[in-house]
């Protein structure tokens, strides 16, 4: 009896790090246009290359290019949309800009060299409140639905777990109340 409780709270204890593990790990590094970088030349598909990606608050969004004709200015969703870079709210230059993505929702960076904007160096990274399931890895979405909500009592599955895919905030608020029933169970 006591060993059957034992296994089950290591196992709720192990899947409660490992999601609050996930939610306060280190934030992702990525470079725009992958190793084109940020240019006219190479007509990279910046839209595209935003959906394919899961950005979220703490990730550094990298710029590289040649600075003597490409720069890195954040603007407004309309200057955006309009390819306006009259009055950006922050510029960059350096030609190889790391900018930490420090709040949810869109940032939108435009290329402030004549016509570049026009020509499609723009990007637009949205870092969404809850963080996106769909997995960013190149094998493709292999666990998108969320795991079935445990019946209270029932045991803790030890398969079904993608570590792949970054647990969701119910499923670590659920291993945090099944952790304190246990917890309260045991004493
Ligand atoms: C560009 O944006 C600035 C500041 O938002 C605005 O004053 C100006 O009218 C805009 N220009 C155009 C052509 O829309
Ligand atoms: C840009 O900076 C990163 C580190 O921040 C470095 O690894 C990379 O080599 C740099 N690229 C260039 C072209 O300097
Ligand atoms: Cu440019």
């Amino acid at each position: 009896m006591d060993s059957v409780l034992e296994k089950r709270s290591l196992v709720v204890v192990f899947l409660f790090l490992v999601s609050n593990l996930a939610q306060f790990s280190f934030g992702a590094v990525h470079k725009v246009g992958e190793s084109a970088g940020w240019t006219t030349i190479a007509n990279v598909d910046y839209k595209q290359w935003a959906i394919s990606k899961s950005f979220q608050v703490g990730d550094i969004i990298v710029f590289e290019y040649n600075s003597q004709f490409h720069n890195v200015m954040r603007v407004t969703h309309a200057e955006y949309k309009s390819c306006n870079v009259s009055s950006p709210i922050t510029t960059h230059t350096s030609g190889n800009d790391s900018i930490v993505i420090d709040t949810n929702g869109h940032h939108f960076f435009v290329c402030g060299a004549p016509g570049h904007c026009q020509a499609g160096q723009k990007v637009d990274i949205n870092a969404p409140r809850a963080p996106r399931v769909a997995a960013s890895s190149p094998l493709g979405s292999a666990s998108a639905t969320p795991a079935p909500p445990l019946a209270p009592g029932a045991p803790a599955p030890s398969s079904g777990v993608s570590l792949s895919a970054p647990p969701t905030i119910p499923f670590g608020k659920l291993g945090c109340m099944l952790l304190a029933c246990i917890v309260v169970g045991l004493f």
